[in-house]
């Protein structure tokens, strides 16, 4: 049997449902995080719940549990539904309500649910990359929240999907911003380069972590905005995410990056980011 967390409850899967009138559902009225487990352990779980927190307190929902707790609930889920790897979908709603735009008068519960789900790591894509495309980016302008309102980042994932590509690459003008669930970095002369964490992107937790890596390998790294013309002259161009670690592209809308191949700095890092899971998590 699988478990899910509801409201702090751990309870069979197939039971754990939601109100019609929950703000998540009617509005997107919440945020949500996934957290990656290797060898039953989460990588970079205090990141992510330090992300949760602000993403929280920027549309005014109060945490529902400390820190703490919630991690104690997590490493339960984990134990019970026998996780190895795979990864946890965590969401906190602003609770049930009768449906009005504003926040409810009376203030109501937040509402948390996690799950899990077995996902291998994307071996192939991680050695071979992967092809991308460009999309313009649609989306409002506080891309920092995590937010469950993801019809801008769906829409484009869609429009990759349609082309057989793995994932989008969105730009406001020339400005590149980032992929429809994944951050975007281009290399060029050895210098790495990716959008700075404003309200125009997520602050990805990998990106965090690729920051970190780059101080300790002395890979130069700037981050400014970046242009699509810069984009296409690039030497090497690579993704990140929680799921899709460190993905190297080798095209982006038809064009090949580079000689087609990952380079060597995407593949140093990669190489650095395994140690980092390994250091956290213990082997692979
Ligand atoms: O399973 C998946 O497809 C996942 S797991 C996490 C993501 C996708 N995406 C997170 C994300 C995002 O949604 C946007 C718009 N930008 C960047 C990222 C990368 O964030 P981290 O590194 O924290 O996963």
């Amino acid at each position: 049997m699988a478990f899910a967390i509801l409201n702090g409850q751990l309870i069979d899967r197939s039971e754990a449902k939601v109100d019609i009138e929950d703000r998540g559902y009617q509005f997107g009225d919440g945020v949500y995080e996934v957290i990656r487990i290797y060898n039953g352990k989460m990588f970079t779980v205090n990141m992510h719940l330090e992300r949760l927190a602000k993403s929280l307190d920027s549309i005014g929902i109060s945490f529902p549990f400390t820190e703490q707790q919630l991690t104690e609930m997590l490493e339960m889920l984990i134990e019970k539904n026998n996780l190895q790897l795979g990864i946890i979908y965590l969401q906190v709603t602003r609770g049930v309500a009768p449906r009005n735009h504003a926040f409810p008068a009376e203030p109501v519960q937040p509402m948390l649910v996690a799950y899990t789900k077995q996902l291998e790591r994307p071996i192939h894509h991680l050695q071979n990359g992967v092809k991308t495309m460009l999309v313009e980016d649609m989306r409002w302008l506080r891309c920092d929240i995590k937010s469950l309102n993801l019809l801008g980042n769906i829409l484009a994932k869609q429009k990759a999907a349609e082309s057989g590509c793995f994932e989008a690459i969105q730009h406001r003008g020339q400005a590149v911003t980032e992929g429809s669930s994944t951050n975007v970095f281009i290399v060029k002369n050895k210098l790495l380069i990716t959008h700075p964490s404003d309200q125009h992107i997520l602050r990805g937790i990998t990106k965090e972590v690729i920051l970190q890596l780059c101080r300790e390998h002395d890979i130069s790294i700037e981050e400014r905005v970046f242009t699509l013309e810069e984009l296409a002259a690039a030497d090497e161009v690579f993704l990140s995410s929680t799921t899709s670690e460190i993905m190297p592209i080798t095209e982006v809308d038809g064009k090949m990056v580079g000689n087609g191949l990952p380079g060597p700095i995407t593949r140093k890092l990669q190489a650095g980011f395994v140690q980092e899971i390994e250091k956290q998590c213990g082997a692979l």
